[in-house]
């Protein structure tokens, strides 16, 4: 008898099937150990929400004294600014060092400039433009004024078809960087370039050399460039 009932509590407790049976023509339900499991289950579901809204809860209020914060700062410096933070930007604008030059060989007339019996700089006389005034016409010598790194550019046109040749090169502290060359022959009128991205310290000096015994042509169309800037202080 005792196995019986033990089975039937059993059969009670791990079933999950809700027992129907009919009274009076009608279905209905009677409450079973699944209904205590489910109770259960619920509890834990809301046990489970109510510390995620308490999570939630600590993380709004963090987020409002940031924000309360964030709106003491903007008023500080609307008052700082007078309430124009345009002009504080443009002030942090002007702040940073700004460095750019470019330079054409002549400034009129036409023809070969070289050949030199020894490589010599080329004087970019016709200046575009020379923020910072680290650019000399007089020498053709740019002279760094900031630690920083710097883009520099030239460009060469040979317009012979008989020697000498062209060739000119970028120059850093008396070390070439880079070069363009050209021959002379049937193929006149022709250009090159080049470029380079490089460190600079104060006081280094960059110039585009013309190699010895050779020339560049130029007239008032301007083939002969030499142009540079700071991209960003160091
Ligand atoms: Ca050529």
């Amino acid at each position: 008898m005792k196995t019986l009932a033990a089975l039937i509590l059993a059969f009670c407790c791990c079933s999950c099937e809700p027992q129907i049976s009919k009274a009076n023509g009608e279905a209905y339900q009677h409450s079973t150990s699944c209904d205590v499991c489910s109770l259960t289950s619920i509890a834990q579901n809301l046990g489970a929400m109510g510390e995620k809204i308490a999570y939630m809860a600590d993380k709004i209020s963090f987020l409002e004294t940031k924000l309360q914060n964030t709106e003491k700062e903007v008023l500080e410096l609307r008052n700082l600014t007078g309430g124009n933070v345009a002009n504080v930007l443009y002030g942090i604008c002007n702040s940073i060092p700004r460095v750019a030059f470019s330079a054409t060989l002549r400034e009129s007339g036409t023809g070969n400039i070289g050949p030199f019996t020894t490589a010599t700089p080329l004087k970019y006389k016709k200046v575009f433009s020379n923020t910072g005034s680290c650019y000399n016409p007089s020498t053709g010598i740019f002279t760094a004024q900031i630690k920083g790194m710097y883009f520099f550019r030239f460009s060469m046109m040979n317009n012979l078809e008989s020697v000498p040749n062209s060739a000119v090169s970028l120059v850093k502290n008396g070390e070439w960087l880079s070069s363009v060359w050209d021959s002379s022959g049937d193929d006149a009128h022709d250009m090159g370039s080049n470029a380079v991205v490089i460190s600079l310290e104060v006081g280094d000096s960059v110039y585009v050399e013309l190699v010895a015994n050779k020339v560049v042509y130029d007239d008032t169309r301007r083939y002969n460039t030499f142009s540079g800037f700071l991209l960003f202080p160091m």
